[in-house]
């Protein structure tokens, strides 16, 4: 018996104990409690309204503190894997017609009346980049992969600014022109939405190869989304159709609660 013991008395012990299971028990209700108060309460965009409101919590403080320019690192094309893992076949699981393929955008922009259908020709007459980085999923998993494709800029500022009819001014920039892309696999399955700044970000490529050659069917042939300063969830795979709002477009994994950005 240690020093302590010898000098508690039965009747001690019997109220300390009960004082121990009355905290532990205060504890536990009151864990209980907080789980009852999310669980009962509202969903907001597919989450409890508390965990909506972290979440959006969350994304205001993402949103200040990151910088418009932050870059992923980049390796060397060496350290690519070869064998890439695939996740998500919402809209991939069918093979595509590549020959027949070709993006809609719906522009909003005037003289063109408002929609493009753009072939993969015209893509690839655009300057090319590449990209090695580390492709991150959500769901915890990471891998280094390799991407070829135009820079989502390049693109926006050729196909975007200005019209047609030559009536929107020369000097504008993508970047004013809209606050949101929307991006669709070609039968809806999948969609997500993007700040038009993430979107343009220098890294951010709509990619047509993978290690050096086509892309293959269920990585997103012939096109997908590559952007490496978000999570795996808003790359997406197989782009159908394209459109440019100042509303959020709707997203498949924010209508199931996640976050709206999805930014690492
Ligand atoms: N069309 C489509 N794109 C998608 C998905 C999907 O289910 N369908 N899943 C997303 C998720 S969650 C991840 S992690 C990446 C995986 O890309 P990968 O299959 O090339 O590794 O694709 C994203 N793009
Ligand atoms: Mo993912």
């Amino acid at each position: 018996m240690s020093e302590e013991e010898r000098q508690v008395s039965p009747a001690d012990w019997n109220r300390r104990k009960f004082m121990a299971f009355g905290v532990l028990g205060l504890f536990g209700a009151t864990v209980w409690g907080v789980r009852q108060w999310i669980v009962d309460s509202p969903k907001v965009d597919g989450a409890f309204a508390p965990l909506r409101s972290a979440l959006e919590f969350n994304e205001r403080v993402n949103g200040t503190i990151k910088s418009d320019d932050h870059s992923v690192k980049e390796f060397p094309k060496e350290l690519a894997a070869k064998k890439v893992r695939v996740n998500g076949n919402y809209g991939v699981d069918y093979p595509a017609d590549i020959a027949a393929w070709k993006l809609a955008v719906f522009t909003g922009r005037p003289g063109n009346d408002g929609q493009l259908s753009i072939t993969m020709d015209q893509l690839r007459a655009l300057p090319k980049t590449e990209i090695v980085y580390d492709f991150k999923c959500i769901e915890g998993w990471s891998q280094i992969t390799h991407w070829g494709g135009v820079r989502f800029k390049d693109f926006a500022e050729h196909f975007l600014v200005g019209s047609k009819s030559g009536a929107a001014p020369t000097n504008e920039k993508p970047e004013d022109l809209f606050k949101y892309m929307g991006l669709r696999t070609p039968d809806g399955e999948y969609y997500v939405g993007i700040d038009m700044k993430s979107a343009l970000h220098p890294q951010t490529i709509l990619a047509y190869e993978m290690n050096g050659a086509p892309l293959p069917m269920n990585q997103g042939a012939p096109l997908r989304l590559i952007i490496p300063t978000k999570y795996g969830v808003k790359n997406l795979k197989r782009i159908g159709i394209m459109m440019f709002s100042d509303e959020r477009p709707k997203d498949y994994w924010h209508e199931r609660g996640y976050d709206y950005d999805c930014a690492l």
